[in-house]
Parts: structure tokens; C-alpha cells; sequence
């Protein structure tokens, strides 16, 4: 824990500074010293960029420091989390079930969204990940065409919060809605907006996401 106290921060003045060397340094080194890939993710990554937004709310940064901190991490999860992550496991032939995911419409954030998807890859699942901005219609459309278990949807900004809604609302509409089962997550949700949203489940990380997707599966 006194690790993560002096290094997270350290990361954050990184992430602010665009000091791509000096990040990526840092997340190679934590890796070295025993970290894992999700727990550098987890202690590190994630309450490092939510300070960053923190900033960017009180006005001390704006939007062009938020763009290079959020450009450095993705260059962090690909050059060093995500290889370490897929090391980490073989579970590449199981198959838990298979799992939609989409950041909600209208909203562009998917840092947290990749790193669930990646989770529920090293952990058995399949995964469909249909990017960024979705609309709730496309996402029922591949559901079905799919015949996916799980609808999976991130959303990080508030306004978005009604789309959300609106994919349970056309799973009901279409007299669907008992074949799937709907978890949300993101920095915009809680149990409570899931609970409102109609959602199965609430996954406050990638790791809880993994957790509960094999609980609505049955699988633990
Ligand atoms: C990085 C970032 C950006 C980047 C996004 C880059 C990218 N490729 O994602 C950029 C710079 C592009 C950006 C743009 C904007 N952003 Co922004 N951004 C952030 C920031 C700093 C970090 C987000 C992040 O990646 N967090 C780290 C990840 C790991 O956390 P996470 O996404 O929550 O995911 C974890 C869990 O929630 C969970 N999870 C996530 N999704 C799912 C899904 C499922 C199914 C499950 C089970 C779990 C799960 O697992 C993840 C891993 O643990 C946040 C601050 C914050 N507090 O979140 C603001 C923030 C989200 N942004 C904000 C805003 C306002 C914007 C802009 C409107 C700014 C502007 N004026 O243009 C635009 C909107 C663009 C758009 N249309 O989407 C606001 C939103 C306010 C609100 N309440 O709606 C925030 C909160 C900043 C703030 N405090 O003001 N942003």
C-alpha cells in the first residue's frame, strides 16, 4: 500500500507532464518489483487519470493536458499492461460465454471499457467490442446476431446516461429482454443508475466486471 501511496502520485505528475519515458519507466519498474499488470492498472493508472479529471474540473488543466494524459496511458496499456496482462493467462480455449461490449452513444471514453474487455478475454469469455459512440438500436441489432449472454455497456459521461437506458427500454420493447443480461459500468454509473437503468449488475472495475459477468453466467 505505502508503494502505491508514493508511486501513484508520481504516475500522476507523469500523466500531466506528457513525461512519456518517465511513465512508462515507472509502469515497467512497478512491473519488476512484483506488481501486476491490473494491479498497476487498478493503483495506479485509474485513480491517477481520475485525478487528472479532478484537475480538469477545478479548471487547474484543460482539455489538451487531459488528451495527452489519456494518449500516454493508452500508449502505457499497449506497450507494457495489455502483453503483460495476456502473458499473465492462458485461458485462450474456455469459453465462459460471450460478451457485447459498447461505450454508450454520444460518448467517446473507452480506456476502462478496453481494460474490461481485456480482463474478460484473459478470463474465458469471448468478446464482441463494438468501439466507441454507440447507438442503443446497433447494439441490440448484434446482440441477437450475435446470440451473446451478456450486453456490457460503459458510459463516463452523465448526458449520456439516457442511451443507456434506452437499450434496456428496447430489449423490453422487443420482448427480449429475459434472454440477455445487461451489466454497466464507468466512471458515470453506480448500483443505484444501474439499478434505474433496469441492469442485471453494476461492475465498479475490470476486475469486479469479470467477476460479476461469471455470476450472472452461473459460473461461481
Ligand atoms: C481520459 C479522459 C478523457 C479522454 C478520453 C480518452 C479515451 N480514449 O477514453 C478525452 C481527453 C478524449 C476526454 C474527452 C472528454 N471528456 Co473526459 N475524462 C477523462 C478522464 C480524465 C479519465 C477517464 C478514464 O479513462 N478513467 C480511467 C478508467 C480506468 O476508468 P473508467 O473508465 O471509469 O473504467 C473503470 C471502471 O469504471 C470500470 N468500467 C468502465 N466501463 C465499464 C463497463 C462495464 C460493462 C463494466 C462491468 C465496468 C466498466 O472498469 C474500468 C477499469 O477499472 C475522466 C475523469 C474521470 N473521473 O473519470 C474525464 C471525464 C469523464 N471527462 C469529462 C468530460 C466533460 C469530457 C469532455 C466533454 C471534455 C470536452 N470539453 O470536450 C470530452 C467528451 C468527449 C466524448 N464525447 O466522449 C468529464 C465528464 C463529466 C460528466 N459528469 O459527464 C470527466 C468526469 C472529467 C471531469 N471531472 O470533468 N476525456
Amino acid at each position: 500500500m505505502i508503494y502505491w501511496e508514493t508511486v501513484q502520485p508520481k504516475f500522476t505528475d507523469f500523466l500531466l507532464a506528457g513525461d512519456e519515458i518517465s511513465a512508462i519507466a515507472l509502469a515497467r519498474e512497478s512491473l519488476s518489483n512484483g506488481a501486476s499488470p491490473v494491479e498497476f492498472f487498478e493503483k495506479c493508472i485509474a485513480p491517477s487519470l481520475q485525478e487528472v479529471g479532478k484537475r480538469f474540473e477545478t479548471l487547474d488543466i484543460f482539455l489538451p493536458e487531459m488528451v495527452t494524459a489519456a494518449d500516454l496511458v493508452e500508449k502505457i496499456n499497449t506497450e507494457v499492461i495489455n502483453p503483460a496482462l495476456a502473458d499473465a493467462k492462458d485461458n485462450k480455449n474456455l469459453s465462459l460465454g460471450k460478451v457485447l461490449l459498447a461505450t454508450v452513444q454520444g460518448d467517446l471514453h473507452d480506456i476502462g471499457k478496453n481494460m474490461v474487455a481485456l480482463m474478460l478475454k484473459v478470463n474465458g469469455f469471448e468478446v464482441i467490442d463494438m468501439g466507441t459512440s454507440v447507438a442503443p438500436s446497433d447494439i441490440i441489432t448484434r446482440a441477437v446476431q450475435e446470440n451473446v449472454d451478456i450486453i456490457g455497456i460503459s458510459a463516463l459521461l452523465t448526458t449520456c446516461l439516457p442511451y443507456m437506458k434506452e437499450v434496456g427500454d428496447f430489449l423490453v420493447a422487443k420482448g427480449i429482454r429475459d434472454k440477455y443480461s445487461v451489466i454497466v459500468g464507468g466512471a458515470a454509473t453506480n448500483p443505484t443508475i444501474a439499478e434505474e437503468m433496469g441492469a442485471n449488475a453494476y461492475g465498479s472495475s475490470a476486475a469486479d466486471g469479470v467477476e460479476k459477468c461469471k455470476m450472472l453466467l452461473g459460473k461461481i
